[in-house]
């Protein structure tokens, strides 16, 4: 195929399994996936795909309709992806970090009826099943039979389907992936991308700014239900016949990352800045682990501080390339490039996307101040599922609203200045002060008390609390303890403050509005 820089430069009827199949021909013996447990080749994914394809059939399931993933990265999430894109169904890759209430949302707002769940996740998925009514159909992912107890082992779900299977012929601009992202209050919102979305993104960003090749491999701490980490750790890959590294661990610990890097050898690394700041806090981090099979170190999610780059760069040799992208438009859209950096902004924007930078009224702010910035590309996604009024506020005709403050310096580079609402990304994830807000007040002790993003040593944001007691006689570190411990239980634990300040008061406005920047 002829590079995809534009929708109409794909055939009207286009189905996105064609990223995976277009290396059957040429690369079917090559490895297309490493994982801790089994390496799987372009040919094998291929013959697996369209068993799971068939044995979606057999559940019924139409094209349009929502399938939802549940489950650590694994061979089997790529391949029960890109099997939903074959039958025409709407993959739901659900963050596995949620709460049973937050995961039972998901499922009742995207209707899925099938959920393939992963065996180490399904004690949470089974509270948030009693609450998900339009789920029928239930393959556990990764477990002996006895344990998924009542429900399907996906082993003996696919043993007789066939590996034969004809794609949906899916319109290029029909649904391919429902993604959910956090705002300030209230329940995650859908997101819907395309098919078209996936081979235009990997053109635009993948190969023509971050230069991924056929004889790459990708190492992604951030996960596959995250669009950060399907993109870049499966999707862009896979586009240039390159292989993927899916491992299981947690993102949040660096040894398990450092440890997968040293095993499987990967060339480009996508990782959040807390990723590459962890990493950073190992004193002997190169002479512990081997790092040189990277050549390239990606970091979104959030901005990643100049002084994290300046250091990453003295002790690995490794220059990373930050670069802004969000569920939205599904991945990166102004970037830093090989070659082309300016540690500590986001870069620049690139072929592909349009950028504008506006003042309150939607006017062009003067070069060098602050304003909205705001992206033309034709990777937005259109709306929020079920949210009308939200979707009008930031999918604005052609121009997608990021909700980022950003100035643009004189050589042209794009500097990320704070959020428009008061969300907070922390660890590349959002986190929303008003959720923690409610879960603290929730707490015997608290009268009531307000969370504000702070920065930490390596210059990351992390929440931090301050709270007005009923008793101010009772604040303590002990206390303090209990306070976080309370949000651990309540909340996925990277919401949880970091710091507990206790105040007398909260500064406030004439019409007891908490003045959330007076804390800052
Ligand atoms: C913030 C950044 C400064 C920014 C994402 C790459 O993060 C991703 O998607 P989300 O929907 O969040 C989007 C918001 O996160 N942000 C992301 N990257 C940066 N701020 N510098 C950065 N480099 O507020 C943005 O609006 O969770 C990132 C690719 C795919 C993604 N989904």
């Amino acid at each position: 195929m002829n590079p995809t820089r534009r929708a109409s430069d794909l055939p009207e009827r286009y189905n996105a399994v064609e990223i995976l199949e277009r290396n059957l021909e040429t690369r079917g013996d090559s490895v297309a996936l490493f994982t801790p447990s089994r390496n799987v080749t372009f040919g094998e994914v291929s013959a697996e795909v369209n068993r799971v394809g068939n044995a979606l059939l057999a559940f019924g399931v139409r094209p349009g309709e929502s399938v939802a993933i549940l489950s650590l990265d694994t061979a089997e999430w790529a391949i029960s992806f890109f099997a939903c894109l074959k039958v025409g169904a709407v993959a739901v890759g659900m963050n596995t970090l949620l709460t049973p209430r937050e995961q039972a949302h998901i499922l009742r707002d995207s209707g899925a009826r099938v959920l393939l769940v992963h065996d180490a996740l399904l004690a949470t998925a089974r509270l948030a099943l009693e609450d998900a009514p339009t789920i029928e159909h239930v393959v556990v992912i990764g477990g002996d039979s006895e344990a998924s107890g009542d429900f399907m082992p996906y082993d003996a779900w696919i043993e007789g389907a066939s590996t034969e299977l004809v794609a949906a012929d899916t319109h290029r601009s029909d649904f391919g992936t429902l993604n959910y992202s956090s705002g300030t209050t209230g329940q995650p919102k859908g997101i819907l991308h395309a098919h078209q979305d996936y081979p235009l993104t990997a053109q635009l960003w993948g190969s023509d700014v971050l230069g991924i090749r056929m004889d790459d491999r990708t190492f992604s701490v951030a996960k596959l239900f995250f669009t950060f980490g399907l993109g870049g750790n499966l999707i862009f890959p896979w586009s240039v016949g390159a292989s993927s590294v899916l491992f299981p661990g947690s993102p949040r610990q660096a040894a398990d990352v450092l440890d997968g890097i040293v095993r499987f050898r990967p060339t480009i690394l996508f990782n959040a800045p807390t990723g590459y700041a962890s990493m950073l806090a190992i004193d002997d981090l190169t002479e512990r682990y081997d790092l040189s099979s990277l050549r390239i170190g990606v970091s979104a999610g959030e901005a990643l501080p100049a002084p994290v780059w300046h250091e990453f760069k003295e002790r690995t040799g490794l220059e990373l390339i930050d670069g802004i992208g969000s569920t939205e438009n599904f991945h990166i859209f102004v970037s830093n490039r090989p070659g082309d950096i300016r540690a500590g902004s986001s870069g620049k924007p690139f072929s592909g996307y349009e950028c504008r930078i506006v003042d309150q009224e939607g006017a062009s702010v003067v070069r060098g101040e602050i304003g909205n910035l705001q992206i033309k590309g034709e990777t937005a996604a259109l709306s929020y599922l079920h949210d009308p009024a939200r979707s009008r506020q930031t999918f604005l005709g052609e121009w997608l609203h990021t909700g980022d403050k950003y100035y643009e310096d004189e050589d042209g580079y794009f500097w990320h200045a704070g959020r428009s609402d008061d969300m907070l990304k922390v660890g590349g994830v959002w986190v929303s002060p008003v959720e923690v807000e409610s879960t603290l007040i929730e707490h015997e002790a608290v009268l009531e008390c307000a969370v504000v993003g702070v920065s930490d040593d390596s210059d990351l944001i992390k929440p931090k609390a301050f709270v007005v007691l009923k008793d101010s006689a009772a604040a303590s570190a002990d206390l303090s303890a209990a306070l976080v411990e309370h949000c651990i239980a309540r909340m996925a634990p990277y919401k949880r403050p970091r710091w507990i300040e206790f105040v007398d008061e909260l500064p406030k406005t004439a019409t007891g509005k908490i003045q959330r920047f007076q804390l800052r």
